[in-house]
């Protein structure tokens, strides 16, 4: 039996050029968009009213016999899917993946090899415990999962933006989810883990303490799908045609930096605008302002296994970079956005065991168990066995086999033969055993007991916690405090706090001594910790005490692309001031949007009308990286004036972000005791005299060149006296 994706090759290869291309018309060839200029039932049969249904007379009851109506209703009533039950909201798109150059010294995954060839790529970014309509910006881990549609088969690449996990084996994985999920007997919190249940089984299981480091870091909160890391987090197996393999750990960069949101930003941003990161990575698509990720492996030679120090099959535990530096492999760049996020986003099926010959498994115990669970959910999500041919879901090359029929069967299996090996499909043998192109598993020997316990070379789970915090910069790490403090404070029972506290000491006795401090419990005691079931003693040698690489700070080029800023505006401006700073933060590829006391314009000082994008209210500062203020004594005035303009650049301010303050306009800094002349806080851009009105105009380009490189800084996270704003 062939199935219907099985063209012959042409037809389903790539076009040089446009390699995407294929995917593109098959997932359009499966559009349900149809160019009738009339409705007509699922049947084909035409509507000749979608507006009334069949009554008996104009009064009167409905009537069963109104097949239209009841296919209507019908349809509607079982729109809805199971959502996803961990990364239930995310947000997708498509796009390219091109090597640099052929990675075939180290794995003969045909997509590896030469870099004129594109490969189609689709990406689902998401969050992991909030349903599919929680808000975006909650702080949890993101989803990073790619699919690479290549000429050998699909391969999914399903990582997250943390490089290690809670957990150490899959056994403890509906654990963590219901912990973290809202609790079963009032449904609440909504997409967070500051509660009870979380922090209970958190703080009983030790193995959790470094990815909790992460969490409770600001990559928690990123401020864009486009500004976070990704990682394969297991550590996989890439083998070469001449069967030799190496370990492989995937890294994603992203060229615009890894950024986060402030804590505060983030969770007023969740009710301000709950698709904060779906909006922001569809206009930037629609933009034109494509995202892009460079892909680099750390390699580990396979007779190197045990030469790190920990165990490369503990999912808890990452390769620093100065211990194993990051091979650059290619490139990926974010082209185009979906047609339909049902069609596409919701029904997509990634699975980390949809491989290509040349990638393998290593016996991480975490990942094995991935291996059976995400076909397995997808049965019920999906309805049925037959997802792959969801044109989502499809590959781009042929496929073949003999399974058949199914809930939802599309493609149209022809002929008597439905088994391997047959003789009667074309008259000739056909068997296969020993397929050299197919794919073959890495021969790792094993030889040993079948037996349920961790390795001892999993036991130490504090050393790399410790790495990880060590190599913070002081705002993160005072991030990182006030965030176990907000979320242990939201729990409730004392004790479970003070365990929490308690094994955060084997981490660090400073870090754990902050944290505890407001939360009104004892001291953190290591001992206690080390005295609890979970616990086992044991410490890893590593070569560093400090890893600049996990770090979030100074990565990215500065660029200030796709920045948001606003230009806070009143009747009264000086609207002069104002336009060689814009046209210069444009310029350097930030996007501005004035914002105003209305929708419209404001009246500027000389009576020119200054077009209004958007409102104090509906655009507030959290929706903006930087802030503009103009001169002009009447229109800074105003904004004094206006609570919801004072607040938009206190707040800013609060949140770290750029400002830029033209003539009068520092004025509204003045409650935060920025004196006249005095050194402006750091990010913040001053121009006393506005330059313009002088005349000045290397002055003004001298002041834009300041804010841009401000703003280019993401945020000024040592600005000092933002605890005492009262935004
Ligand atoms: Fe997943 N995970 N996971 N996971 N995971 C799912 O699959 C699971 C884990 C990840 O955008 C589910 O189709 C188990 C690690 C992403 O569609 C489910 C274990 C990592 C996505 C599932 C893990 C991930 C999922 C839910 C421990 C980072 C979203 C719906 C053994 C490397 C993919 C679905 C998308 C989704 C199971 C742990 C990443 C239930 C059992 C570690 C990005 O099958």
């Amino acid at each position: 039996m062939t199935s219907r994706n099985s063209k012959p090759p042409a037809v389903r290869r790539a076009k040089a050029g446009d390699p995407s291309l294929a995917k593109q018309e098959q997932l359009a060839a499966s559009s349900t968009e149809l160019p009738l200029p009339y409705l007509t039932t699922n049947q084909g049969t035409r509507i000749a009213d979608n507006h009334n249904s069949l009554r008996a007379g104009v009064r009167g009851p409905s009537l069963l016999e109104d097949f239209i109506l009841r296919e209507k209703i019908t349809h509607f009533d079982h729109e809805r899917i199971p959502e996803r039950v961990v990364h239930a909201r995310g947000s997708a798109a498509h796009g390219v993946f091109k090597v640099y150059k052929s990675m075939s010294q180290f794995t003969r995954a045909a997509f590896l090899q030469d870099p004129q060839v594109e490969t189609p790529v689709f990406v689902r970014f998401s969050t992991v415990a909030g349903g599919a309509g929680s808000a975006d910006s909650v702080r949890d881990v993101r989803g990073f999962a790619v699919k690479f549609y290549t000429q050998e088969g699909n391969y999914d690449l399903v990582g997250n933006n943390i490089p290690v996990f809670f957990i150490q084996d899959a056994m403890k994985f509906p654990d963590l989810v219901h912990a973290v999920k809202p609790e079963p007997h009032h449904g609440m919190p909504q997409a967070a883990s500051a509660h009870d249940t979380f922090w209970d089984f958190a703080s009983l299981m030790p193995e959790t303490t470094h990815m909790l480091m992460w969490a409770m870091s600001d990559r928690a909160i990123p401020r864009s799908y486009r500004m976070m890391q990704g990682f394969g987090v297991h550590t996989f197996r890439w083998v070469n045609a001449h069967g030799d393999a190496h370990f492989v750990k995937f890294h994603w960069k992203p060229k615009l930096g890894v950024h986060g949101l402030a804590w505060d930003e983030a969770q007023k941003i969740a009710g301000k605008d709950a698709d904060f990161h779906r909006r922001d990575l569809w206009n930037a698509i629609e933009n034109g302002d494509f995202p892009e990720w460079e892909l680099g492996v750390q390699l580990i030679p396979q007779d190197k296994e045990h030469s790190l120090g920990f165990d490369l099959l503990d999912p808890t535990k990452l390769i620093p970079e100065e211990m194993v530096p990051i091979t650059p492999v290619g490139k990926m760049v974010l082209n185009r956005n979906p047609d339909n996020f049902f069609a596409e986003t919701e029904q997509v099926a990634f699975h980390p065991g949809h491989v290509v010959p040349g990638i393998d498994f290593s016996n991480d115990p975490l990942l094995q168990g991935r291996l059976f669970s995400y076909t397995d959910t997808q049965l019920s999500r999906l309805g049925g066995p037959n997802f792959h041919e969801l044109p989502i879901n499809r590959g781009v090359c042929p496929f073949h086999n003999f399974q058949r029929d199914g809930m939802h069967r599309q493609s149209i299996g022809r002929g008597q033969v439905a088994y391997e090996p047959n003789s009667l499909a074309n008259g000739a043998q056909f068997r296969v055993d020993g397929d050299s192109d197919g794919f073959v598993s890495y021969p790792e020997a094993i030889e040993s007991p079948k037996i349920r316990r961790r390795s001892p070379s999993f036991d130490d789970h504090f050393t790399q916690a410790r790495l990880f915090f060590n190599s913070q910069s002081v705002a993160e790490k005072e991030h990182i405090v006030a965030a176990f403090r907000f979320e242990l404070s939201k729990v409730q029972v004392p004790a479970v706090r003070q365990r929490m506290v308690d094994n955060l000491a084997q981490v660090d006795e400073k870090l754990a001594r902050r944290v505890a401090e407001p939360l009104g419990i004892d001291p953190p005691d290591a001992r206690a910790a080390a005295g609890q079931a979970g616990y086992r003693e044991a410490r890893i040698q590593l070569p560093i005490e400090e890893a600049p690489s996990l770090s979030m700070l100074g990565t990215g080029d500065g660029s200030v692309k796709t920045r948001q800023v606003a230009i806070l505006v009143a009747d009264g401006i000086d609207s002069a001031s104002l336009k060689p700073i814009r046209e210069a933060i444009e310029a350097a590829g930030a996007q501005c949007k004035v914002v105003g006391p209305r929708l419209g314009s404001v009246t500027s000082a000389s009576k020119r009308q200054v077009v209004v994008d958007a409102t104090y209210v509906n655009m507030p500062s959290v929706m903006f990286d930087a802030v503009l203020v103009p001169a002009g004594a009447e229109g800074v005035q105003a904004l004094r004036q206006n609570g919801d303009a004072q607040h938009f650049v206190l707040e800013a301010f609060k949140h770290c972000k750029a400002l830029c303050l033209v003539g009068e306009g520092a004025q509204l800094l003045a409650s935060v005791g920025m004196e006249a002349g005095g050194q402006p806080p750091a990010g913040v851009v001053v121009a006393d005299t506005p330059p313009v009105q002088t005349g000045d105009t290397e002055a003004a380009q001298a002041i834009a060149h300041a804010f841009v490189a401000a703003i280019g800084k993401h945020r000024h996270w040592d600005r000092a006296g933002v605890e005492a704003v009262p935004a």
